[in-house]
């Protein structure tokens, strides 16, 4: 009946009807709406999966990744940290501290692993890296060890750290300030003394790997935005309450310890940043992946940003001293001296070179 299916599909102008009076609209137009559904829900998962992946892996959190303005244009004793710069990192996992001196001892037990100073240098591997016309060490002198913080008890002037770092023979992770030390006690403290490479191997044992500096001040700013410390705005002691272990007093002869540390503190001893970090702030200094150059910042990717080719450092007196970049500050951090336990402070080192504020944490790729 030809006026019958006229009048339907007048009603249903775009479900027209059969002949037998069978919508056909539910047939043609439930695929597309399936289809839509679908997409919906795989954009969804993914878009979930990115934000909050499941199966999180012990002792880490996700860093969500996203665009930030690295750096800073503050200025000041340490400008390597500008210009201000759009960078975008992919998400990532962090260990949510620094890897302690008990998670340190679990992977010399299980891989025999011997750090660098733990093992004597040798004269080659010494003037490898020496500036042109360096006299060789004399042989007592190779042994190993490492440099140890050692305040002098009066004031000093600050254009040679010589006044507080000593050379001290037997220090390395499990004796920080010499032989005679011991970490007993100091089970949940960060691991110290640590170089490139054995911050490299523990994270290959974990099945992890070292932040790039740009992850590392993406997750150090937890979230904020144009905030001067990892927490936000107020200072580090603002109201009493401390929120990082850096130094108090007059550095380097006087340490008034207002945060209760003199050196390390047990990691998580203040309150984490928005994304759940502890101590991206003071304590101990990290590892990045980064080689070191001053000028990075300038010239870097805007997307994933893996540091320059090699490191160089005009500081040194042979510039191609291989170093790369640490991040966070440590204890010996100082607002009189310096403020690099902000989230755009930059260190850099030796990659050969621990040092007793010198550690490092993990990440992990999705
Ligand atoms: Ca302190």
């Amino acid at each position: 009946m030809p006026r019958t299916v006229q009048a339907s599909a007048k009603r249903h102008p775009t479900s027209p009807v059969t002949e037998a009076g069978t919508p056909t609209a539910p047939i043609r137009k439930w695929p597309r709406v399936w289809i839509g559904v679908m997409l919906g829900l795989g954009i969804g998962v993914a878009v979930m999966f990115i934000l909050f992946p499941s199966h999180t892996p012990a002792g880490m959190v996700w860093i969500p990744g996203g665009t930030f303005l690295m750096g800073t244009d503050e200025g000041g004793r340490f400008f390597a940290d500008a210009p201000t710069h759009a960078v975008t990192v992919s998400g990532f996992w962090m260990d949510t501290h620094e890897v302690t001196n008990r998670q340190f001892a679990e992977f010399v037990q299980a891989t025999q692993y011997v750090t660098v100073a733990e093992v004597a240098p040798t004269l080659a591997s010494i003037m490898k890296n020496a500036p042109p016309g360096t006299p060789p060490p004399p042989e007592e002198k190779l042994v190993a060890g490492s440099v140890v913080f050692t305040p002098p008890d009066h004031d000093v002037p600050w254009d040679d750290v010589g006044n507080w770092w000593s050379w001290v023979s037997g220090a390395c992770w499990h004796h920080p300030e010499g032989p005679d030390s011991t970490i007993i006690g100091r089970e949940d403290h960060p691991v110290v003394h640590i170089a490139y490479a054995d911050a490299a191997a523990y994270a290959q044992w974990a099945g992890k790997r070292l932040p790039t500096e740009a992850e590392w001040e993406f997750a150090a700013r937890g979230g904020l935005a144009g905030q001067p410390f990892v927490w936000g705005e107020k200072e580090p002691g603002a109201g009493g309450t401390f929120r990082c272990n850096i130094w108090q007093g007059r550095f380097p002869s006087q340490n008034t310890q207002r945060d209760g540390f003199a050196r390390t503190a047990p990691v998580g001893s203040f309150a984490p940043n928005g994304y759940g970090l502890y101590d991206m702030a003071g304590n101990v200094w990290e590892w990045c992946s980064d080689w070191y150059t001053p000028d990075y910042y300038e010239k870097s990717p805007k997307v994933n940003p893996q540091g320059p080719a090699s490191s160089f450092d005009p500081d040194e007196p042979n510039p191609l001293l291989p170093k790369r970049v640490h991040r966070g500050g440590s204890f010996l951090c100082s607002d009189r001296f310096c403020s690099r336990y902000k989230p755009a402070g930059r260190g850099k080192g030796d990659v050969d070179s621990g040092l007793s504020h010198l550690g490092f944490r993990c990440v992990q790729g999705p």
